[in-house]
């Protein structure tokens, strides 16, 4: 994420993660403050092992496209809600990549990170049978939740 700011948000990306039981690790890595070690952690990624990266920034929100600029990995860019615009400013700047340099654009705010972070195991799923099935698994409680209390009305 581009600021300590944004763990508000990124937290629930990594809840998910850990819901899913994927491997991960949490950095803050400023697109404007730090470009030279996101140019760095974006190059060094693919041989670290890193095998999708997650990006939530807010405002001009340069990360994720810079990140994607410096990796073949797939990248999740997460808009952060931002106080002035309300995270269309992030969302603006996240999703409309040129052509050639794909950032996988999700929802502004806590959603677009749970998403994020399922959309990861969608992806790993295809390597990793266990990760598939705890997304299927997670699907499936959050489904069963639904059937299980159907009226709004009851408490
Ligand atoms: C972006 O600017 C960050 O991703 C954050 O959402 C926003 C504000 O950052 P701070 O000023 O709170 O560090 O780069």
């Amino acid at each position: 994420m581009g600021s300590r700011s944004d763990w508000e948000t990124m937290e629930r990306a990594v809840v998910t993660l850990e819901a899913l039981d994927v491997p991960h690790e949490v950095r803050v890595v400023s697109a404007h403050r730090t470009p030279d070690l996101l140019f760095e952690y974006a190059e060094q990624a693919e041989a670290r092992g890193l095998e999708v990266i997650i990006a939530g920034a807010g405002g001009a929100a340069h990360l994720p496209g810079m990140v994607a600029a410096k990796t073949v990995l797939p990248v999740l860019g997460v808009p952060v809600q931002s106080r002035a615009l309300k995270g269309m400013d992030s969302l603006l700047s996240i999703v409309q990549m040129p052509g050639g340099v794909p950032v996988g654009t999700l929802a502004i705010g806590g959603a677009g990170a749970v998403n994020a972070a399922l959309l990861a195991g969608q992806i790993l799923g295809a390597a990793h049978p266990e990760i598939r099935s705890a997304v299927r698994d997670y699907r499936a409680a959050r489904t069963r939740a639904v059937l299980a209390d159907p009226d709004p009305r009851e408490p």
